[in-house]
C-alpha cells in the first residue's frame, strides 16, 4: 500500500469527528476464526454455509446445524482480539462518537475492550427458542449433543442468536446502524466481503451522505471500488498502522 494513501487516510481519520466503523468477517481472520466462506475445511468442507445457516436447513437436518454452530463457539471461544480489534478500542477512546457495526457474530471487539457494538448478525455465543423467543442457556450436556436443546416452556428447539439467510435482520437495530451511516463524516470498512444484504448497503449509505469511505482488506472487493482510499492489507497490520 502506497505511503501516501496510509498519509492521506490518517489524515481523513485526524479531520472525522463523526466515525462509524463497518466490521466483517475479515477482522477477526487473524485472531484464527475462519470467514464464513473459508470456516468451510475440514468435515465442513462439502457443506455450503449458506445453508446450513438458515432455516430451511435447520428444519431439514438441526443436528447437522446444531453440530456445526458448536464448533464454531468452540473455535470462537478459543479465539483473541488481534491488534485490529484492539487498535478500534484505542481509536474509540480518542472519539467517543464512534459507532461500531459488525457483521459478525463472535464476542473478539467485546473481548477486546470495545462498547456498544452492533452486532446486526446476532451472537453466536447467545440462544433462544426457535418457537417462543425464551433465552437460553446452554449447559455443557447440551454444548456436546449432536442435536439441539428443547425448550422447557414450549418444547421447540433452541437454535443460535443469529440472524440466518432469509431471516430479517433486528429493525430497530438496522435503523440505528442506518442513521449512524447517515450521519457519520467518516466510515472504515475493514473485512467486509460486501456481497451480504442488507448489511453490505451501508457502506453506500454512508457514501451518498457525503462521508468519506476508507476500505481495509487483503482483496479488492466492490466496496475497495466504492471507497475514497483502498488499503490494501490484513487488518491487523494496517489497523495500528492508520490508528497509532
Ligand atoms: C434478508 C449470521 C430477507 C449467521 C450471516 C441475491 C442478491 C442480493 C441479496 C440476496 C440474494 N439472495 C438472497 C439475498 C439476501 C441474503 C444475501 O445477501 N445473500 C447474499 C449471499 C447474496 N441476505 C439475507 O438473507 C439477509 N436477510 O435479506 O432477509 C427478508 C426480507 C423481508 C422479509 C424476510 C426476509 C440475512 C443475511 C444475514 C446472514 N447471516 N451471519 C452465521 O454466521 O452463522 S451473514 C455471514 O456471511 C457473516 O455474518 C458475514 O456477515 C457474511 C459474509 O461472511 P464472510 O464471507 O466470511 O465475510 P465477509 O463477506 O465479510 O468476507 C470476508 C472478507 O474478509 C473478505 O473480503 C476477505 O478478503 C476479508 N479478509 C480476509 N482476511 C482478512 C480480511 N480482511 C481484513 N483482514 C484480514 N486479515
Ligand atoms: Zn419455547
Amino acid at each position: 500500500m502506497a505511503p501516501d494513501t496510509l498519509r492521506a487516510a490518517r489524515n481523513h481519520l485526524a479531520a472525522a469527528r463523526h466515525i462509524v466503523v463497518f466490521t466483517g468477517a475479515g477482522v477477526s481472520a487473524e485472531s484464527g476464526v475462519p470467514t464464513f466462506r473459508d470456516a468451510q475445511t475440514g468435515l465442513w468442507s462439502r457443506f455450503d454455509p449458506e445453508a446450513l445457516a438458515s432455516p430451511q436447513g435447520f428444519r431439514a437436518d438441526p443436528g447437522l446445524v446444531w453440530r456445526w454452530y458448536m464448533w464454531r463457539l468452540h473455535l470462537v471461544e478459543a479465539a483473541r482480539p488481534n491488534p485490529g480489534h484492539l487498535a478500534l478500542v484505542r481509536l474509540a477512546t480518542r472519539l467517543p462518537d464512534l459507532t461500531l457495526i459488525t457483521q459478525n457474530v463472535d464476542d473478539l471487539h467485546e473481548q477486546a475492550g470495545s462498547r456498544d457494538v452492533l452486532h446486526l448478525h446476532g451472537n453466536l455465543a447467545r440462544f433462544r427458542c426457535q418457537g417462543c423467543g425464551l433465552p437460553h442457556q446452554l449447559t455443557p450436556t447440551e454444548r456436546a449433543a449432536a442435536e439441539p436443546p428443547t425448550c422447557s416452556i414450549c418444547t421447540e428447539r433452541v437454535r443460535p442468536h443469529v440472524v440466518w439467510f432469509g431471516e430479517e435482520l433486528d429493525r430497530q437495530l438496522l435503523n440505528q446502524a442506518w442513521l449512524a451511516a447517515e450521519q457519520c463524516d467518516l466510515m472504515l470498512v475493514v473485512g467486509a466481503g460486501g456481497m451480504v444484504y442488507p448489511a453490505a448497503i451501508l457502506p453506500r449509505v454512508a457514501r451518498q451522505a457525503g462521508a468519506i469511505l476508507i476500505d481495509i482488506n487483503p482483496e479488492p472487493t466492490q466496496l475497495s471500488e466504492l471507497a475514497h482510499l483502498y488499503l490494501q492489507g490484513p487488518a491487523g497490520q494496517i489497523l495500528p498502522q492508520l490508528i497509532g
